[in-house]
């Protein structure tokens, strides 16, 4: 079914014309979607912030994201005090277009334990979709966690990305949403994701 995002003073992206999930089957490909640019200009259910264990903002998309929402942003992640390392929180989204903001804290890479580096990302982006759920929001957009300043190598992110959601749609709570959109902001992320969602 066509599914369109709303991106102000820009253009209604489609992202029913994106290309099949691999190893998926039409479930997923239906439902998953890819969108190049600044994950502040979409007007879905949820955005998912790359925070860090402060949730007190930062830079990259976590300060993109503070900056759109405006302050009342930063006051409401006060009160929240602080998130565990791959896990997430809800707020409110204030001056953005979304409706509520998860702030997700991705692991810093550490090239000596992968493996350890790889739970933490699942559980950011498993959390964040159990919070989705939990809200009832049926349409989230995810930043590309960790993949900046963190420096988790983007390939393999985008792996872990792909994999966590496509059995999160596999599980009962699977059906409640109607949409996740994957967002690259840098060519190296787009390339990526091209490769798993040909
Ligand atoms: N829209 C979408 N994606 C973006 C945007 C944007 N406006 N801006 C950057 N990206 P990073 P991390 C992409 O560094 O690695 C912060 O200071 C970017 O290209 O923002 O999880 C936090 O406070 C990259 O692919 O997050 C933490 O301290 C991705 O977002 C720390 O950085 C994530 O890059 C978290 O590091």
């Amino acid at each position: 079914m066509p599914y369109s995002i709303y991106v102000p003073n820009r253009y209604i992206l489609n992202v029913s014309t994106l290309g099949p999930f691999q190893n998926a089957t039409s479930l997923h490909n239906d439902r998953i979607g890819l969108f190049h640019g600044d994950i502040t200009t979409l007007s879905v259910d949820a955005i998912v912030n790359a925070a860090n264990l402060l949730l007190l903002g930062g830079g990259g998309v976590d300060g993109a994201i503070h900056r759109a929402a405006g302050p009342k942003l930063l006051r409401e992640c006060r009160t929240l005090h602080g998130c565990p390392t791959g896990s997430a929180k809800i707020t409110n989204a204030y001056d953005l277009p979304c409706k509520k903001v998860i702030h997700a804290v991705g692991p810093i890479y550490n090239v000596n334990d992968p493996a350890d580096s790889e739970i933490a990302l699942r559980g950011c982006y498993r959390s964040s979709l159990e919070l989705a759920v939990r809200h009832n929001l049926k349409t989230i957009a995810f930043s590309a966690i960790s993949t900046g300043v963190y420096r988790y190598p983007t390939a393999d992110a985008a792996h872990v990305a792909c994999d966590t959601v496509r059995e999160f749609m596999d599980s009962n709570d699977g059906p409640k949403l109607d949409k996740v959109i994957f967002v690259t902001f840098e060519e190296k992320d787009a390339r990526s994701y091209n490769l798993l969602l040909p």
